[in-house]
């Protein structure tokens, strides 16, 4: 078994169905999605699905909500929220769904949403979409910045996170940059797999995935 991840999908469906056959990924793995799944993308419906269909032909993948999700959720309670969501790929999520309304969404897409945890542990790493806290005695208890923290990285409390390893995304970096990231990860103790897959500029572009099983890095550039 190994232990994988990957993390800000953003509704490029073809990328991340070549990732996963580039890791050839199996029944025998556990997969962790650390957010993002929607907006900005192609087919960020396309993305759910898969990975619903993955999870019924019994694959082990466990979701994570990343802001882009909670952006969606709070859009159809809060006219503000809806209009900056839109703005940051939020329509492309509408016509992946064919639909000019949040409204129109079919529910058991927000329903999943809804239910998707803010972090998990494996072993000793916590997955989870931005960072944690560690303003915070327990980071674990800031929820909201979970999904949105940048710059967080000297803030570190080592004391409290012992041994273990936080893998998360939400702010891009370069493909070189994750590589330099991922050769120190004993020692940083956290690693950012958001290569950018959404974006154009330098150096980004690609959806990454981790093996922490075996220690390996693997880039899928978009197609
Ligand atoms: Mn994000």
């Amino acid at each position: 078994m190994r232990i994988l991840a990957i993390s800000d999908i953003h509704g490029c469906l073809n990328t991340f169905k070549a990732l996963l056959r580039q890791i050839k990924f199996s029944k025998s793995d556990h997969l962790f999605l650390v957010g993002d799944f929607i907006d900005r993308g192609p087919n960020s419906k396309g993305v759910i699905d898969y990975i619903w269909e993955l999870q019924t032909t019994g694959h082990n993948i466990t979701c994570i909500k990343g802001n882009h999700e909670q952006m969606m959720l709070d859009s159809l309670v809060d006219l503000q929220q809806a209009r900056r969501w839109l703005h940051h790929g939020g329509s492309q999520t509408l016509d992946s769904f064919g639909v000019d309304h949040l409204k129109e969404v079919t529910k058991k897409y927000i329903r999943w949403m809804q239910t998707l945890p803010h972090f998990a542990i494996e072993e000793d790493y916590i997955f989870v979409h931005a960072g944690l806290n560690f303003d915070m005695p327990n980071p674990m208890e800031d929820k909201n910045s979970m999904l949105w923290i940048r710059n967080w990285y000297s803030d570190v409390n080592f004391n409290w996170l012992g041994k273990r390893i936080i893998v998360h995304g939400h702010t891009p970096f370069k493909k070189t940059s994750i590589e330099e990231m991922f050769s120190k990860i004993d020692h940083l103790q956290v690693l950012d797999i958001d290569a950018g897959c959404c974006f154009d500029y330098e150096g980004l572009g690609h959806l990454c995935a981790v093996d922490l099983t075996n220690r390996a890095l693997y880039f899928e550039k978009r197609d």
